[in-house]
């Protein structure tokens, strides 16, 4: 049973919900650069080079964009986030449903290039209808009770930033990221309360492209570009506070819990070396300072991070308010990998296979338990608020011949989960603000563009091959997490 304050809901983002890409005066983001894949294939980036080659690079390769090409889209490929589920015209529909479950919050993403269409350009004024936009949205929120919680930089960053001077490799992206936080936090200062100042910030190392926008292999540029988020997010932590002083502003992390393959002093070692690849992130927003491991192993590879006069200062004052984290998943590591059977990631690595855990359609592992080791790992160490901002099952769902959809699959997974959270919050005493369930009205999967990878308590009519009229059907999910709110968490039935 969960306190009457917990924030349940859903979560989303604009880059793979939102769709109306070309309307009103959005500009394009590093998405819709970005086909689609399975979970074999991988999704690409698309563009031509000054000798008019079309060129599709992996996304998850991405690499350096040869000098004179530029971004386009192809007529023989398909970009799912152009339209993606279309929350642009959906939305009445879609917060009315998640009215009806009892959400107590959504978590959406703003589309930085629908506020300004250029990234906020020195001089640059930010679109009237785009910002309209959000004000519907969260107007619409504020009619059944729900509190929004708002990812600043979800997984897309406007094109125009990267054709410029590649995106956050560069510094400059601070002041258009700065001038664009300035602009939302004034403009909603009375509808929103919670914001994130960047999804999975630690993605950024894994697919730079991905995670903001870079066209890069460079291990350098990659880590420059993750001070410059850093600063980011920490000027746009004090900046918060002055313009509205409730507002709370969290991190968040792609937070994947890592076993050692045995008590074999190495696989423990591998381990902790996971570990700490994966919350540096963390250890620089929550405590304010870059952690020693990462220092020594800069030092060790020659990485030289550009600070500016007053950085250091910067990170400390800007430390987030709570801590939010996406979990999906735990991994295993061993001193030798070699000699294990890996576990089948599809599109993206997922470490050694673990014998005691079932997978997802997609090869992701599922680990309940795991998730009451993780709140307790991330509350140990940083002693604040935590907010599970992300979890959920993608599967294959059927339609049956009446119109049903029976989830049993996702119900199973969430109540794990959501058993594992009640663990940690009654018997272990974590601090935790709320969850939202990933994906909660089906959208487009990040890492494969699939439509057929869903998630949601709600399904929407729309396929891979880009059809469908776009209706929207409740599953049985939907039903059972209206249960769940309802009862605080205690029928998880
Ligand atoms: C997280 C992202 C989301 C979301 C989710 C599920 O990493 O923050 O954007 O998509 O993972 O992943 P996928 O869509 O690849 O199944």
């Amino acid at each position: 049973m969960f306190s009457k304050d917990f924030l349940w809901g859903g979560a989303t983002a604009a880059n793979q919900y939102e769709g109306g890409y070309n309307e009103g005066g959005r500009g394009l983001s590093s998405d819709d650069v970005v086909t689609n894949g399975t979970h074999r294939e991988p999704r690409c980036i698309t563009y031509v080079t000054k000798e008019g080659e079309k060129v599709k690079v992996p996304m998850f390769v991405g690499g350096e964009l040869p000098e004179g090409a530029k971004f386009e889209c192809f007529d023989d490929c398909l970009y799912p986030n152009h339209e993606a589920t279309d929350f642009y015209h959906h939305y009445k529909e879609d917060i009315a449903l998640m009215g009806e479950m009892g959400f107590k919050c959504f978590r959406l993403s703003i589309a930085w290039s629908r506020i300004y269409p250029k990234g906020g350009m020195p001089d640059e004024e930010p679109s009237e209808e785009g910002l309209k936009f959000y004000d519907n949205v969260f107007d619409e929120c504020q009619k059944y009770g729900i509190e929004p919680l708002v990812t600043l930089s979800h997984y897309e960053t406007p094109l125009a930033l990267t054709e410029a001077w590649n995106s956050w490799a560069d510094r400059r992206t601070v002041d258009c990221y700065i001038k664009y936080c300035n602009t939302v936090f004034n403009r909603y200062k009375d509808k929103v309360k919670l914001w994130l100042t960047f999804n999975e910030i630690n993605c950024i190392e894994l697919s730079p492209w991905m995670s903001s926008g870079i066209m890069t292999s460079s291990k350098q540029v990659k880590l420059q570009a993750a001070h410059h988020q850093f600063v980011a997010s920490a000027k746009a932590v004090i900046l918060g506070h002055q313009i509205n002083p409730e507002f709370k502003i969290g991190c968040m992390l792609a937070y994947t819990l890592t076993y050692p393959w045995a008590c074999n002093p190495e696989d423990v070692l591998a381990a902790w070396k996971a570990t700490h690849n994966n919350i540096f992130y963390t250890d620089v927003q929550c405590r304010g300072y870059y952690p020693s491991y990462r220092l020594k192993e800069f030092e060790r590879e020659g990485i030289e991070i550009v600070k500016e006069d007053g950085d250091d200062e910067l990170l400390m004052e800007g430390k987030v308010d709570f801590l939010s984290f996406s979990y999906y998943m735990s991994q295993v590591a061993a001193g030798d990998p070699s000699q294990f059977e890996a576990a089948d990631g599809g599109n993206l690595s997922m470490g050694i296979k673990n014998p005691y855990l079932s997978a997802s359609d997609w090869g992701w592992q599922i680990d309940p338990t795991g998730l009451r080791n993780a709140l307790n790992v991330l509350y140990d160490r940083y002693q604040m608020p935590l907010f599970v901002v992300e979890n959920g099952l993608g599967a294959f769902d059927k339609i049956e011949e009446d119109g049903s959809i029976h989830d049993d699959y996702r119900i199973n997974y969430l109540r794990g989960h959501i058993k594992a959270m009640d663990a940690a919050v009654n018997e272990d005493g974590v601090d935790l603000m709320g969850y939202t369930m990933w994906g909660c009205v089906d959208l487009v999967s990040a890492s494969t563009g699939e439509m057929a990878k869903r998630y949601g308590f709600v399904y929407v009519d729309k396929y891979d091959d880009g059809t469908g009229d776009l209706s929207r059907k409740k599953k049985d999910s939907f039903y059972w997490y209206k249960k769940v709110i309802a009862s605080q968490g205690a029928d998880l039935d």
